[in-house]
C-alpha cells in the first residue's frame, strides 16, 4: 500500500497546531457503521458531514465500511473496482468465499472509498455465528430480532474483512472506527482474534438510556442506581446491550458524543469515555454575508403558499405576522420532548389570546409515523389555492388586454368597465369552492394508529384545533419532507431556513443535531440541558439566548416548571420585532464555527492517535495534547446586549415593550463589528478558530 504520509492537521486553518509531531506511517483508517451510505438516523449525519474532512486528512487511506442497500447504491454510490492492491486481494478473496462485499466511491462531499457488505446475502452463517458468539461470551441472540441478526452478520463481515487486510506482507497500521452497538461486535472480534488493529468504539446513545427514558423513570436522578441486567433483560434487549457493553469495554479507546452521555455510560455500561467526540456538521459558507437571510426569505414564502392552502376558508389571520415554529425528529414522543412541547403551545396559545397579541403561530411536527398517505382534505387545500392562483390570474389577463386595447385608442381606461359581468362570475365560483364546514386539518396524512397516536391525543386534549379564535395552530406531519412532496415539495434544509425557531426541547438527546443544523443556518432554537448540544454551547457561550439559543432547563426542574420555562420562551419569541428577529440571526449563524468539523473533527484526530499508541506502543506515543484548549473559553455576550435589561434598545432582542420606540439609533453592522473584533482577540489568545469572519 503507498502509505508513507504524515497525519499532521496543520493544514485545517485556523486551528491550532497541537498534534504535528504525531507522524503516521502505514496508517490505514477503516469506519465503520451502520448508517454508512443507509440512512436512519443522527449517526447517517455525522457520518456523511464528517467525510470532507477525514478525505482529507487520510486520503486513499480512508474507508467506509457499511452495509449493502440496493436502493441506497443506487442512488448514492458509485461502484468501483478497488484500487488499493491489499483490498482487491481482500474483497477476491471474501467474495470467492460466499460473500458478497462491494466497493465504491460515495457521492457525497470527499467522495470517500466505500466496502459496502451484504449480510443477507451470508445469511447461512447465521446460525453458525451465533453459536460462536454464544461460546465466546454466552451471548444468545433470540431469532426474532432482526436487527441483532444484522449486528451478528455484519460484526463477523467485518471482523473477517479486516483479518483479511492484517494478512498482508506488509500490514498497514490499522485504526477501525465502530459506530453503535449494531457494528460493535465486529470490534469485540477484533480484540478476541487478537489482529493487530487499534480499535475505538463510538456510543451515540446507549441503549438502555433510550428505552428507561423513554418509560416513566426518573432517569438522571438515578443514573447510579439502575440494576442494569435487570432492566435490559426486562425490555428484551439483554443481548443487544451485552454487545454493546462488550464493545465499550474491548475498544482501544471508547468515546461518546456529550458529556451528559458520558456520565451515563459510565453508570449504564460500566466504562467511563476515554474522550468525548462532539458531533460537528459541514458549515458551508456564503459568499454574502445576509445571504443566509434572502434565503429564509424565500424558503419562508414557500411555507407561506402551503399555509395558503392549510387554511384556506379560514384564512382570518395576517401571514405577515405569522410565525413557524418546528420541532423534527424520530417519533419519540416523550424523548424528543414533543410531549413538553404541546402542554407549552397550549399554554402559549392562552397568553397571546389574553394579551390580544396579533401574532399566530404555525407549529409543525415532522415526526415520521405509520400512515396511510396524505389526506384528501390536506390536498384540497392546496389545490383550491392553486385554483385560485389560476383564476386570479385569467382575471389579470382579461383585465391587462382591456387596459392595453384603451391605451392603443389613446384613452385612459374607464375603471368600471375593466371588470364584466363573466370575470365577477369566475371569481365568484372560486371563492364558492373555498369555503368549508370542518376546520383546517391538524394531520396532513391519515394516521394508521389514528387513536392511539401520541401526538394526536395530546392535541385533543388540550384542545388546539387550528379554530379561528386559536392564536397557536398545529399541523403534524407525519413524514419526513421531501422536496417531491405533493404537498410541501421542499427538503428538509429549506424548510428550516423558512422557519422562525425549531424546538427541541428534549429529555433524552445524546447530542441532537437538529438544533445544531438550525444554528449554521442562522435560525435559533430551544434545545435542553439535558441534550449534548444544549450543554455544549452552554459551555462555549456566556448568553446563549442572546445568540438565539434558547436552553431549556429539564435537569433541575419539574416537568410543570420547565413547561412554563419553555412558555416562556415561545412567548418572548412572540413579543420581538421583525428587526429583532433579523439581528437575532444574524447572531445565531455567527456560532456556526464552533460546529464546524473543521474544529471539532480534531477529538475524532485525538481519539485515532490514542488508539494507535494504545494498540502500537512501539511505535507510536500519545501525548495527551489537552484537545480541548477551548475548554473555558466562553463567546461573549453580544456588544449591543446591555449589561442591565434598563438599558436595552429597540434593537436588543429581549427588550421590553416600552423601550421599543426609545433607541432607533441602531446600526446592526457595527454590532457584528464589535463582536468580530471582540472574539478574534479572545480566539487569538486561546488559539480556538475565529467564529466570525
Ligand atoms: C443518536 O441517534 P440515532 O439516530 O443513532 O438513534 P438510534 O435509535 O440508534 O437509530 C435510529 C432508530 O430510529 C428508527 C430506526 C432506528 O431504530 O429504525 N427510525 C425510524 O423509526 N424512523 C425514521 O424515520 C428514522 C429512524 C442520538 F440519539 C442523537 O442525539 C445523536 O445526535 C445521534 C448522532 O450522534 O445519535
Ligand atoms: N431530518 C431529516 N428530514 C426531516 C427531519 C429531520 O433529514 O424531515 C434529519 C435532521 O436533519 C437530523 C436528523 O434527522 O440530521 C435527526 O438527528 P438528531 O440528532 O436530531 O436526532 P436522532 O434522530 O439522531 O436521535
Ligand atoms: C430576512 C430578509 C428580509 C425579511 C426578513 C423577514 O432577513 O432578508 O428581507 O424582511 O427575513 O424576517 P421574519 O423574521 O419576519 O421572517
Amino acid at each position: 500500500m503507498p502509505l508513507a504520509r504524515s497525519l499532521s492537521v496543520t493544514s485545517l486553518s485556523g486551528l491550532e497546531e497541537w498534534d504535528e509531531e504525531f507522524e503516521l506511517e502505514d496508517a490505514v483508517l477503516f469506519e465503520i457503521a451502520w448508517e454508512v451510505a443507509n440512512k436512519v438516523g443522527g449517526i447517517y449525519t455525522v457520518i456523511q458531514t464528517k467525510a470532507r474532512l477525514t478525505a482529507e486528512e487520510w486520503g486513499e487511506n480512508y474507508f467506509l465500511v457499511g452495509p449493502y442497500v440496493e436502493s441506497n447504491v443506487r442512488t448514492q454510490v458509485e461502484l468501483i473496482e478497488p484500487t488499493n492492491p491489499v483490498l482487491k486481494r481482500t474483497i477476491d478473496k471474501m467474495n470467492s468465499s460466499g460473500c458478497k462485499v462491494y466497493f465504491g466511491r460515495w457521492l457525497i462531499e470527499g467522495s470517500p472509498y466505500v466496502v459496502l457488505i451484504d449480510v443477507g446475502f451470508t445469511a447461512w452463517s447465521l446460525d453458525r455465528w451465533k453459536s460462536e458468539l454464544w461460546d465466546l461470551g454466552a451471548i444468545g441472540v433470540p431469532w426474532f430480532d432482526r436487527e441483532a441478526n444484522d449486528a451478528v452478520l455484519f460484526g463477523f463481515l467485518t471482523a473477517w474483512l479486516l483479518g483479511e487486510v492484517t494478512q498482508s506482507e506488509e500490514p498497514p497500521h490499522i485504526v477501525a472506527h465502530f459506530h453503535e452497538w449494531l457494528a460493535g461486535l465486529g470490534l469485540v472480534l477484533c480484540r478476541k482474534r487478537q489482529l493487530p488493529v487499534a480499535t475505538i468504539f463510538t456510543t451515540h446513545a446507549t441503549l438502555l438510556g433510550r428505552y428507561l427514558c423513554a418509560g416513566s423513570v426518573d432517569f438522571y436522578n438515578n443514573l447510579s442506581k439502575f440494576n442494569v441486567d435487570k432492566e435490559a433483560g426486562d425490555r428484551q434487549i439483554y443481548h443487544r446491550y451485552c454487545l454493546e457493553r462488550a464493545a465499550a469495554h474491548c475498544a482501544h479507546v471508547f468515546t461518546t458524543v456529550s458529556q451528559i452521555t458520558a456520565i451515563e455510560a459510565e453508570h449504564l455500561l460500566k466504562r467511563k469515555p476515554d474522550i468525548v467526540t462532539p458531533n460537528g456538521l459541514n458549515v458551508k459558507k456564503f459568499s454574502a454575508m445576509h445571504e443566509f437571510q434572502n434565503l429564509h426569505a424565500q424558503s419562508k414564502s414557500r411555507i407561506q403558499e402551503f399555509v395558503r392552502g392549510h387554511f384556506y376558508g379560514h384564512l382570518d389571520f395576517n401571514l405577515d405576522k405569522c410565525l413557524f415554529l418546528f420541532i423534527a425528529g424520530r417519533y419519540e414522543f416523550s424523548n424528543k420532548g414533543a410531549d413538553i412541547f404541546l402542554e407549552a403551545l397550549a399554554r402559549l396559545n392562552y397568553l397571546l389570546r389574553v394579551n390580544h397579541s396579533d401574532v399566530t403561530v404555525i407549529t409543525f411536527f415532522i415526526m415520521p409515523a405509520r400512515t396511510n398517505n396524505f389526506n384528501v382534505e390536506t390536498l384540497k387545500g392546496q389545490a383550491v389555492r392553486k385554483q385560485l392562483w389560476d383564476t386570479a390570474h385569467t382575471v389579470k389577463e382579461r383585465f391587462g388586454k382591456k387596459l392595453y386595447e384603451s391605451l392603443l385608442v389613446g384613452q385612459l381606461p374607464d375603471v368600471a368597465k375593466m371588470l364584466d359581468k363573466e370575470d365577477f362570475t369566475i371569481m365568484k365560483r372560486a371563492i364558492f369552492a373555498t369555503q368549508r364546514q370542518s376546520q383546517p386539518p391538524i394531520c396532513t396524512h391519515n394516521m394508521l394508529d389514528d387513536s392511539s397516536d401520541p401526538i394526536l391525543n395530546s392535541v385533543r386534549r388540550i384542545g388546539l384545533f387550528n379554530s379561528s379564535a386559536d392564536r397557536v395552530k398545529i399541523i403534524f406531519h407525519p413524514e419526513f419532507l421531501s422536496s417531491t412532496s405533493p404537498l410541501l415539495p421542499m427538503d428538509y434544509e429549506e424548510f428550516v431556513r423558512g422557519c422562525h425557531l425549531g424546538v427541541f426541547p428534549s429529555y433524552y438527546e445524546p447530542w441532537g443535531y437538529t438544533p445544531a443544523e438550525c444554528t449554521v443556518m442562522g435560525i435559533p432554537s430551544i434545545s435542553t440541558n439535558l441534550s449534548g448540544f444544549g450543554c455544549f454551547m452552554e459551555e462555549h457561550i456566556a448568553d446563549p439566548s442572546a445568540y438565539g439559543i434558547y436552553i431549556l432547563d429539564r435537569r433541575y426542574k419539574g416537568v410543570d416548571e420547565s413547561c412554563n420555562q419553555l412558555t416562556s420562551f415561545l412567548f418572548q419569541f412572540c413579543k420581538q420585532s421583525r428587526r429583532q428577529r433579523i439581528i437575532q440571526r444574524n447572531r445565531t449563524e455567527r456560532l456556526s464555527d464552533l460546529l464546524d468539523w473543521r474544529y471539532l473533527g480534531r477529538y475524532y484526530i485525538a481519539a485515532r492517535h490514542m488508539a494507535l499508541a494504545k494498540a502500537f506502543p512501539d511505535t507510536f506515543i500519545y501525548e495527551p495534547h489537552e484537545p480541548s484548549s477551548a475548554t473555558g473559553f466562553r463567546y461573549p455576550r453580544p456588544a449591543s446586549v446591555p449589561p442591565s435589561p434598563s438599558l436595552s434598545r429597540h434593537s436588543s432582542p429581549h427588550h421590553s415593550e416600552a423601550e421599543e420606540d426609545e433607541d432607533e439609533r441602531y446600526d446592526e453592522d457595527l454590532e457584528a463589528e464589535k463582536d468580530r473584533v471582540n472574539i478574534r482577540q479572545k480566539c487569538h489568545h486561546k488559539n480556538i478558530p475565529p467564529c466570525c469572519h
